[in-house]
């Protein structure tokens, strides 16, 4: 048996000199290695020998079959020009002891516009909460005039958990905690992240941030919102960008409007991020609804407010051009390791 193996040996080797193509090469592999091939035939012959005999054989051929394996691999790399043996031979030999050399880490671009925006809105004396992505119905939805019918509690765009609780759909769900916390007058951001079960694409994701921000006190208007916004967009960007405003609904305000900004991708022409109309949803915003004020505790009849939605995913996309929204979650260093604040 052990002569037989050595001849298939000898005779392999021979046949695979001769090969200069990848189909008889392929032949090849299947003469000695398929299903009845030279190879798997030996095999099966082990049942004839006795145990001793079996157990000395066997790996012979397993040796064997693992030659001939190699060989074709090897060969099938050189037919596609690509010589590993002269490849391992070209490589130099390096030190393994010797220190590696390590490069600098960076911010992610969502962490750099975060710190950006708090420290605008704290430098106009507002405070900065956190607040969890696990919250309850009432606090998204009930607390904030979102009544149970809602389409924004369709099962489509909430992720609910086992434990009734939801992850975070927008950061509004904060509100009605922060006003039973601080009262009035509140002037306060809550920068976090928001969760929403939709089909992604270029401005779209699941997992999101948003900034919200509310301020309360007598005698707030819309033009108090303006005058935030605009200041905040003229700081993030250090040049005028085109903003424009238009009527909005959402059951926790009213009015209720979409601030949209002009899409700095395409300068307003039209692009995928856009979806060629030019702009791009950032911020909605508009004067707390005084059912909102009242389930938070405070006196409607004596304060107002403003509150806004700011999409700081999209804010970063626009500051730093990055055309698709996706690239923030891809993990990708080449594009998220270039951004610094600037
Ligand atoms: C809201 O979430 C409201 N809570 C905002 C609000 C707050 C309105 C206070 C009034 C007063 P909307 O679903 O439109 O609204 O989201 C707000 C912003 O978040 C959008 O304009 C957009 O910039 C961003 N955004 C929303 N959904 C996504 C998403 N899937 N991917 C990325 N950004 C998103």
């Amino acid at each position: 048996m052990e002569k037989k193996i050595e001849d298939i040996k000898t005779d392999f080797e021979n046949k695979l000199k001769d090969i200069s193509d990848s189909t008889d090469l392929e032949n090849l592999r299947v003469k000695f290695l398929g299903k009845k091939g030279i190879v798997t035939e030996i095999f099966s012959q082990m049942k004839n020998l006795g145990p001793l005999e079996r157990k000395k054989i066997g790996p012979f051929i397993n040796v064997l079959k693992n030659f001939i394996l190699k060989e074709i691999l090897q060969k099938k790399e050189k037919l596609r020009g690509f010589d590993l043996e002269k490849i391992v031979n070209s490589l130099k030999p390096f030190d393994v002891s010797r220190p590696a050399k390590f490069g600098g880490g960076s911010y992610h671009p969502i962490t750099l516009i975060q710190e950006e925006v708090e420290e605008i809105f704290r430098s106009m004396g507002f405070i900065i909460e956190e607040f969890p992505e696990v919250v309850d119905e009432y606090q998204c939805f009930e607390s904030i005039n979102i009544p149970e019918h809602h389409p924004a509690r369709d099962m489509q765009d909430t992720y609910y958990l086992s434990n009734s609780k939801v992850l975070k759909t927008h950061t509004s769900a904060a509100q009605n905690d922060i006003m039973r916390k601080y009262g009035a007058p509140l002037k306060a951001i809550f920068p976090g992240r928001c969760f929403r079960n939709e089909s992604t694409d270029s401005s779209h994701e699941t997992t999101f941030f948003q900034m919200e921000g509310m301020m309360i006190d007598d005698n707030v208007s819309i033009s108090n919102l303006i005058y935030f916004m605009k200041i905040m967009l003229s700081e993030v960007f250090k040049k005028a960008v085109k903003i424009r405003l238009r009527p909005g609904f959402f059951p926790f305000v009213e009015p209720g409007f979409e601030l949209d900004i002009e899409c700095l991708i395409c300068g307003g022409n039209g692009c995928s991020s856009c979806k060629n109309s030019g702009w791009i949803e950032l911020c909605p915003c508009g004067m707390i609804h005084p059912n909102v004020l009242e389930m938070g505790g405070i006196d409607n009849k004596k304060y107002t407010g403003f509150a806004f939605g700011l999409g700081l995913t999209r804010l970063a996309m626009m500051k730093y051009s990055i055309k698709d929204i996706r690239d923030f979650n891809s993990g990708n260093l080449e594009i998220l390791s270039q951004f610094f604040n600037v």
